[in-house]
């Protein structure tokens, strides 16, 4: 089966969650909006192609099947890829943890655009401080030790009993936070030993380093959901409230 993952080009996106677990895997597929432009995804989105119509992009293709929403593309992918166990309970608590890291992508995507999407950032900056400071201060802390708690519960090392496409999520989350609010998760980072060690080992695993290590594997930038913004990061401790070995002063 040749997979086509249809995409908004220039991103990483929504679309990095499903490109993470086809590289995983070795998966044949084509990253179809990457090779032919963001006019590939419009009959789709206008419904004039067959089958489902996805609302917005990442979608994948199937043989026929269409299938949008991140989450359910991965709860489709995840049997076919061998990233998910096989008892309908793992796979239905994938999906859960799936559906609840879209949450916490929505509200990091709001931190930059609190008021409206269609509303340049500038336009909005004011609001996205005070946002930014709210999911700085509580949201990451509470969807991170909620995810950490997930990890101990289990055996430390991943959400479910085998590596499967929620690991694999978790580390495009922690990398995606790590760039926009490198800052607040510095000061995070201690408290979420398990979170961290996924991530370092996510990004080791043979395909995903060649994965990363290659073009296919955009930059963050500042048109995608993580943005570094600095002033949306915590604030920079001073020379005098910086406790030794204290890395919380780091800078991009
Ligand atoms: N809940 C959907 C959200 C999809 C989504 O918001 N896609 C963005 C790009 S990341 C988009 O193109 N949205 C267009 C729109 O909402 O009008 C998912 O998780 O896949």
């Amino acid at each position: 089966m040749r997979y086509e993952l249809y995409y908004w080009t220039g991103i990483q996106g929504r679309g990095e969650f499903v490109r993470l677990a086809l590289e995983d895997a070795g998966a044949d597929y084509i990253d179809v909006a990457r090779e032919q432009g963001d006019a590939a995804m419009m009959p789709f989105l206008r419904g004039n192609h067959p089958g489902a119509r996805p609302f917005a992009p990442p979608f994948l293709k199937a043989g026929r099947t269409v299938i949008a929403q991140t989450a359910a593309i991965l709860f489709y992918l995840g049997p076919r890829l061998g990233l998910v166990p096989q008892s309908e309970t793992a796979r239905l608590y994938a999906h859960q943890l799936l559906l609840t890291i879209s949450d916490l992508v929505v509200e990091a995507h709001d931190t930059h655009h609190p008021i409206a999407g269609s509303l340049y950032y500038e336009d909005q900056r004011a609001a996205a401080k005070k946002r930014a400071e709210d999911f700085r201060q509580r949201r990451i802390p509470k969807f991170l030790n909620y995810f950490e708690s997930i990890l101990e519960r289990s055996n430390g090392k991943h959400a479910l009993a085998l590596h499967s496409y929620v690991d694999l999520s978790l580390f495009q989350i922690m990398t995606g936070l790590n760039y926009a609010f490198p800052r607040a998760m510095n000061g995070l980072r201690p408290k979420l030993p398990h979170l961290c060690a996924l991530a370092e080992r996510v990004a080791t695993r043979p395909r995903i380093a060649a994965y990363l290590a290659s073009p296919r594997r955009l930059d963050f930038n500042e048109s995608d959901i993580f943005r570094h913004y600095p002033e949306l990061d915590a604030k920079q401790l001073s020379a005098q409230t910086r406790q030794p070995g204290d890395n919380a002063g780091v800078t991009k």
